[in-house]
């Protein structure tokens, strides 16, 4: 079994689309085993994406993901990273495959709407950034 984070980013919770992406996860088979909606603070969303400090987007994108409530979820499945990275889709909605959410709901490359553990070791940094061990 594995497990990665996924988070349903603020756009996607403001346009009340969260019952049907937990829909979508849930019918792909994954199995929920934790979640919480949360409104990050200014740090937390810093702390969040620290490697992307140095990116040119990083200023907007803490600002676009402090702009309202995130859902925060612990997905297990095996293969999680892997199968969650597919289901999401390419980082630009433009780009990702049809019938995957960031197609369906991204709005823009910031806000793709979606996002997930890019490895096991990134998803347990995440799990436990948010959730604890
Ligand atoms: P992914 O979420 O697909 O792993 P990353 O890790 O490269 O993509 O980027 C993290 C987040 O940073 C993305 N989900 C997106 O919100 C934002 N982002 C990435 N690239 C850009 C960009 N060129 N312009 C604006 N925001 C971006």
């Amino acid at each position: 079994m594995e497990q990665t984070l996924a988070i349903v980013k603020p756009n996607l919770v403001k346009r009340k689309l969260l019952g049907r992406i937990l829909t979508i996860i849930e019918e792909d088979g994954f199995d929920i085993k934790d979640a919480r909606l949360k409104q990050l603070t200014q740090n937390e969303a810093e702390g969040f994406y620290a490697e992307h400090k140095q990116r040119p987007f990083f200023t907007s994108l803490v600002k676009f993901m402090t702009s309202g409530p995130v859902f925060l979820m612990v997905l297990e499945t095996p293969s999680a990273v892997e199968k969650w990275r597919n289901l999401m889709g390419a980082t630009d909605p433009a780009k990702a495959a049809p019938h995957t959410i960031r197609r369906l709901y991204g709005e823009s490359i910031e806000a793709n709407g979606v996002h997930g553990s890019d490895s096991q070791i990134s998803a347990e940094r995440e799990i436990r950034f948010f959730f604890g061990s």
